[in-house]
């Protein structure tokens, strides 16, 4: 009997199976209904399972239903378990500048496509200024027939709209534009990205009451804080889908975000996205500050620098499994990880276990949404030998994620190389110990 189950779950495994080693259908994530689920598969026996057999065992009373629990609180953490999920920080001017830097989000540690609050990747130029929401004030002048002054009251009064969308600093996986593969977690790689619903008034309302001159094409965008990051936005996006933040995944924004206003601009840099928001100017052309010229510029090979890359390239990285984590033995995994582009929509991610010799296309988790994270799944049985996990997305503009190699080739390398826009693929290797390493293939 014990024999005849396992002969038909091999035939049932051997029947999913897609590309080479081990990965699996997505349809075997798939109901009729389109939903994702573990799928019942025929006779009752899922190729999916990691589940032991109950048998008779009696579950015993737990200690938590014998003591009353906890009081409420004004405001929710998470389990003292989870204490180890925390942003990785880096400070690379250290105590000099100890608020100049990033923060990352703990990408392998987090499931589905929205970033709690606290988790949400920071990247500050001059730390997080302490800003009274009574005393701050928005300018918004320039090219326009009026000057409008905005207090936050006043904003928390218009109409407001959400946009869910990631937010991605242009400096993010820049380890991976490094000669050698850097040894570290996912999240510390590939963590300056977040996915958030931003609520806010669009910025269209706000130019159209100051009254947009026909001469202006371009904003300038400065924030509050003491490094003046100020950034200059063709008006035509602007007007398009910008948004005046004011509340992320539903409260006010968190002082790293922006509090009490940011500028969101849907897929384009991280650094567009002017935090602490104090100021718009409606200009001619770009202004060129000091931070889309000695920075947020890419180099090439031939000494020239690219200006002004604002959309986000498509992009995908595998976080479970990936570096940070380690696997639990052979047997069935879900590889799961997040897709996105800031030109479009993902179509398709495409996920490989034998280095790039053979892929299969991931489950894609609905809703998928414009310039938002997509987090795709693919079934796969490890069977305890050396794999190479690669995921590769396309977007509905046809853009298809570069290779490590095709990616570097565009850019200067050395240290004073380019750090911007890698969207390469990732290659997670892992050992036959079940270790998982940072390759380049
Ligand atoms: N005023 C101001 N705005 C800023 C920055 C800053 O340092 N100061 N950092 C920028 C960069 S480089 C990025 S990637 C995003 C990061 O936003 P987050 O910290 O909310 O993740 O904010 C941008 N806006
Ligand atoms: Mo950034």
């Amino acid at each position: 009997m014990r024999n005849g189950i396992a002969k038909r779950q091999e035939a049932l495994d051997q029947a999913d199976l897609v590309a080479g080693n081990g990965l699996m259908s997505r349809r075997a994530l798939l109901t009729a209904g389109g939903r994702m689920t573990v799928a019942a598969a025929a006779g009752g026996m899922s190729a999916l399972a990691v589940s032991r057999s109950a048998a008779a065992e009696a579950l015993s009373v737990p200690p938590s239903m014998t003591v009353p629990g906890a009081p409420m609180s004004g405001y929710g953490q998470p389990s003292p378990y989870e204490e180890a999920v925390q942003r990785g920080v880096l400070k690379p001017y250290g105590d000099l500048a100890p608020g100049t830097g990033v923060s990352m989000t703990p990408l392998q540690h987090l499931a589905g496509t929205i970033t709690p609050n606290g988790l949400h990747f920071e990247r500050h130029h001059n730390g997080v200024p302490s800003i009274d929401p009574e005393t701050h004030k928005l300018l918004v002048h320039g090219l326009v027939k009026q000057n409008l002054i905005f207090t936050v009251n006043d904003l928390l009064r218009y109409p407001m709209t959400s946009r869910t969308c990631f937010l991605e600093c242009s400096g993010n996986s820049f380890f991976n534009s490094f000669p050698k593969p850097m040894q570290m977690p996912c999240g510390m790689i590939h963590g300056l990205i977040s996915g958030t619903e931003w609520t806010g008034i669009p910025l269209a309302t706000l130019l159209d009451e100051a009254g947009v001159d026909p001469k202006g094409k371009w904003i300038l965008a400065e924030g509050a804080d003491s490094a003046g990051m100020s950034r200059s936005v063709p008006l035509d996006k602007v007007l398009d889908d910008c948004l005046l933040a004011l509340y992320q995944n539903g409260e006010r924004l968190r002082p790293e975000q922006g509090y009490p206003m940011r500028l969101l601009v849907p897929g384009w840099e991280g650094n567009m996205n002017v935090k602490w928001l104090h100021r718009i100017k409606v200009t001619e052309g770009p202004t060129e500050t000091k931070d889309e010229t000695s920075k947020y510029t890419d180099l090439q090979p031939d000494g020239i620098a690219r200006q002004f890359t604002f959309p986000m390239g498509v992009k995908s990285v595998i976080t479970h499994p990936s570096a940070g984590l380690a696997m639990q033995g052979p047997g069935f995994y879900e590889v799961s990880g997040l897709a996105w582009s800031g030109h479009g929509t993902i179509a398709k991610v495409e996920v490989s276990a034998d280095g790039g010799n053979s892929w299969a296309e991931a489950a894609l988790q609905e809703p998928v949404m414009s310039m938002m994270l997509v987090r795709f799944r693919l079934p796969w049985r490890w069977d305890g030998s050396l794999s190479r996990l690669m995921s590769r997305a396309v977007d509905d503009q046809g853009n298809v994620q570069p290779s490590h190699e095709a990616w570097a080739k565009q850019y200067a390398t050395g240290p004073a190389g380019n750090l911007y826009h890698c969207n390469a693929v990732q290659t997670w290797e892992i050992t036959a110990e079940g270790e998982i390493a940072n390759v380049y293939v």
